[in-house]
């Protein structure tokens, strides 16, 4: 009896829209251990995959070159990547020194690289391969301890009810038609799918609003689903503007954070968490022709530069369409993986600054640890740092016990770098303070 009472009150107190339990002042946030995690995990593996990667022309295929949905649609048919294999992928993204993985479940071409019970637009049901590779990568995920976060597009240019048409998927060859409330309950479902079906899940990586920004997306109601679903999921959305209420951290697209070199990066640096993708080459998906293949120590750098910035790297490779990782990419990976093995400690679980960006190169700290990352060395190896405020008891590098000469006054700190510290991609030293590095303000840089 009183249990039934207690359900009538909580019903009465929910229809009448009074504050109850929990679950009626809905979650708008994940839960502060994600979010400390995912500050700590400083790495990740970006994968755009799907039916595009056939053509190897890049995941914008479609709408670059005007494919209608009658002609784009026979690629499921051909696409069988039987070389995939989660283990493989999860064990490269270990050893390259990434926490997480985040992968396309479905990019603006509307395939599903998972088993969607809400079209048959997808992998399980339209294609001779029928695995659902999320579930795979979500399993060896878990079995290696790395987080999964799923890309998704809200754009789709394939679905009929994407209507009235955004900016793109113009030359699909849809009718002039459509019922906006049955894509976004589609699209909706399709989240839902993700965030129930794939056990906890990293996060969601939203993409595709910038098509129609004035659209009814409904992201409150949809981040609050996500945050009662999955609490520890982070919430994050690529529209290029400031965060809106829900999201739980800050995506830059090709750019470090606060800068804007792409042209869309416009938002200012919130205090979320921060995150940068980027590409290897200058392609998502895999596009045959672009062999533009970034150098392992620029890319050791930028992660590094993220760092400094407070932010982490989600860096990106398209896989082949028979399931395999393009070699060049493979090798950049595992070189990354084997510096952070021996220097990880200036990354993982550190914090940006507190000297901002400079000419000599980026910080991060942790507890009363500040590490110099220098990336270009200074004249004479003499460094100069204005405005700490916090006592040095020692300047060490990284990975010896060999105390570099540091002299202190009131505002100015001076290191005579030793010549055995140079290093191409990054020298690194370690002050040690009398007090924590993580309470100080940020310091501004010497330009
Ligand atoms: C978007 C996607 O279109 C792209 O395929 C990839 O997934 C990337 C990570 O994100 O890239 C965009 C999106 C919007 C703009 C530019 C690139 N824009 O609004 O200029």
């Amino acid at each position: 009896m009183r249990r039934v009472m207690v359900g009538l009150l909580v019903l009465a107190a929910v229809l009448l829209g009074l504050p109850g339990p929990t679950r009626a002042r809905e979650r708008m946030a994940a839960d502060p251990g994600a979010v400390r995690w995912f500050r700590d995990a400083r790495f990740g593996m970006f994968l755009h995959w799907g039916v595009y990667s056939l053509h190897g022309r890049g995941e914008w295929v479609m709408n670059n070159e005007g494919i209608p949905i009658s002609e784009y649609e026979k690629l499921p048919g051909r696409f069988n990547p039987t070389g995939f294999q989660a283990r493989e992928w999860v064990s490269m993204a270990k050893q390259a020194g990434m926490r997480y993985i985040t992968i396309t479940s479905k990019h603006h071409d509307g395939f599903a690289m998972y088993d969607s019970r809400l079209t048959k637009y997808d992998i399980v049901d339209a294609t001779p391969f029928r695995r659902d590779v999320l579930k795979e990568l979500a399993d060896e995920c878990r079995r290696q301890g790395l987080k999964l976060f799923f890309y998704y597009s809200q754009l789709d240019w394939h679905h009929p009810d994407f209507f009235p048409r955004g900016g793109t998927g113009r030359r699909a060859g849809r009718p002039d038609q459509g019922e906006w409330a049955r894509y976004k309950q589609f699209y909706f479902g399709q989240v839902r799918e993700l965030c129930t079906r794939y056990g906890k899940i990293g996060g969601l990586w939203f993409d595709g609003w910038w098509d129609r920004p004035n659209a009814d997306w409904g992201h409150d109601e949809l981040y609050a689903m996500i945050h009662r679903l999955q609490p520890q999921a982070l919430v994050g959305n690529n529209h290029h503007h400031a965060p809106f209420p829900g999201e739980d951290f800050q995506m830059f697209e090709q750019d470090l954070p606060g800068e804007n070199s792409a042209g869309f990066n416009r938002a200012g640096v919130s205090d979320l968490p921060l995150e940068t993708c980027r590409t290897m080459n200058n392609s998502w998906g895999y596009n045959a022709g672009d062999t533009r293949h970034r150098p392992a120590p620029d890319l050791i750098r930028y992660l590094i530069q993220a760092a400094g910035r407070d932010a982490n790297l989600l860096l990106n490779t398209g896989p082949l369409p028979d399931g395999r990782i393009q070699p060049e990419h493979r090798e950049r990976y595992l070189a990354m993986g084997s510096w952070l093995q021996e220097r990880g400690e200036a990354i993982y679980g550190t914090r940006g600054g507190p000297f901002r960006p400079s000419r000599w190169g980026v910080s991060t700290r942790r507890d009363r640890t500040i590490f110099l990352h220098i990336l270009n060395w200074p004249a004479g190896g003499r460094l100069r740092l204005t405005g700490l405020r916090a006592g040095i008891r020692e300047a060490l590098p990284l990975r010896s016990v060999t105390p570099i000469p540091v002299t202190q006054t009131e505002d100015d700190v001076e290191l005579a770098l030793p010549d055995s510290l140079r290093d191409p991609v990054d020298a690194i030293v370690r002050l040690e303070l009398e007090q924590s590095a993580e309470a100080l303000p940020w310091i501004a840089g010497t330009r």
